[in-house]
């Protein structure tokens, strides 16, 4: 039997650095390893749990969609599907709330940064979201998930879940883990906190031009004393040039930085091309696929259907073990 594989991307806007090395590399490889079966959606019901707009939102998930094809994602290996299309996320996620405290989502620190992030919109859809990815995740009994460390919190309530469930209903949910990827933290180009799409100022677009990426870099905040602690603007320089810059050529910077002899500009130029060098056929890619509508959307209907039909059998069994079927 192949071990399951779930992730997924909410539709709040263009991919950035943060969401291609924590989540779209894992989902890569693990599309690439005969031994996974991957469904991938893009979730556009989870986009819902902070202010949004409807005509954007409706875009959005389209673009996601293109972003994971032009990356490498390949329907013929996976399942791509819109989260909404698949109204068993929901059902399930209502049996799931069963068997949680409000509490104990009202104490995750994503659900604290959220209501501090946007104090009027604190909704019973932004409290429920934990819940309602355990379920994206156990639906397809999945054993892996590759996302970023910012979402290990709500992986350990999905495991929460489904020993619970597990324990009261005699339901055979794995415990999901976590697969994680080199890119798992991506601090923000501010120099405080993750790189993240709400955050103006903090992340690189996958379809920034070599232009807007060294005019980002250059922005990262280094002091002007080289050779000090590394923190701040420049742990993400580091952070960023030990991803994409040859081995030798980051020891070389490195260093430089020891000995005092870095220009930071020199470092931020040769990032700004590594990065640009490696999102390029990307971009190329995207921009093909992106002007197949028919095909992008053949792939959206098919996503949909399969992963239903793995869905009904998981509901299924949950509705006959709690007495709702
Ligand atoms: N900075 C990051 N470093 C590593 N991984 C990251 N991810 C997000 N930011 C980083 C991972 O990307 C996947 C998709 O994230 P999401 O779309 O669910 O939304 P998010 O985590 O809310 O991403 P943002 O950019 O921070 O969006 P906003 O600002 O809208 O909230 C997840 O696997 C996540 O771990």
């Amino acid at each position: 039997m192949k071990k399951r594989v779930l992730s997924g991307i909410r539709a709040t806007g263009r991919l950035h650095l943060g969401n291609y090395l924590g989540a779209v590399k894992g989902m890569i490889k693990l599309q690439n390893d005969p031994l996974y079966e991957c469904f991938y959606m893009v979730a556009d019901a989870h986009t819902i749990t902070t202010p949004f707009n409807p005509n954007e939102l409706k875009q959005n998930r389209i673009e996601i969609i293109v972003d994971y094809l032009a990356a490498g994602l390949d329907p013929q290996k996976v399942t791509l599907f819109f989260q909404s299309q698949v109204p068993q996320h929901f059902e399930l996620a209502y049996y799931f709330s069963s068997v949680v405290s409000i509490a104990r989502m009202q104490h995750l620190p994503t659900y604290k940064e959220k209501v501090k992030q946007y104090p009027n919109a604190n909704t019973m859809a932004l409290l429920n979201y934990p819940v309602l990815m355990a379920s994206d995740i156990l639906l397809y009994k999945a054993d892996f998930v590759p996302v970023g460390i910012d979402q290990e919190p709500h992986l350990e309530v999905a495991r929460e879940i489904a020993r619970k469930m597990n324990q009261i209903y005699k339901t055979s949910f794995p415990e999901p883990q976590r697969f994680a990827t080199q890119g798992e933290y991506i601090p923000s180009l501010k120099g405080e906190g993750k790189m993240s799409k709400s955050v103006e100022g903090s992340y690189i677009n996958l379809t920034d031009s070599l232009d807007e990426i060294r005019k980002k870099i250059r922005s990262i905040p280094t002091s002007t004393d080289v050779g000090g602690p590394i923190i701040g603007g420049i742990k993400t320089l580091f952070i960023l040039s030990e991803i994409f810059l040859p081995k030798d050529l980051y020891q070389e910077f490195k260093n430089k930085y020891r000995d005092k002899t870095l220009k930071y500009v020199e470092l931020k130029d040769a990032l700004a091309q590594a990065i640009y060098d490696e999102l390029k056929p990307f971009q190329e890619k995207r921009s093909q696929i992106a002007s197949d509508l028919a095909y992008i959307e053949k792939v959206i209907s098919n996503g949909a259907y399969k992963a239903s039909e793995v869905a009904n059998i998981t509901l299924k069994e949950v509705k006959e073990k709690m007495g709702l079927f």
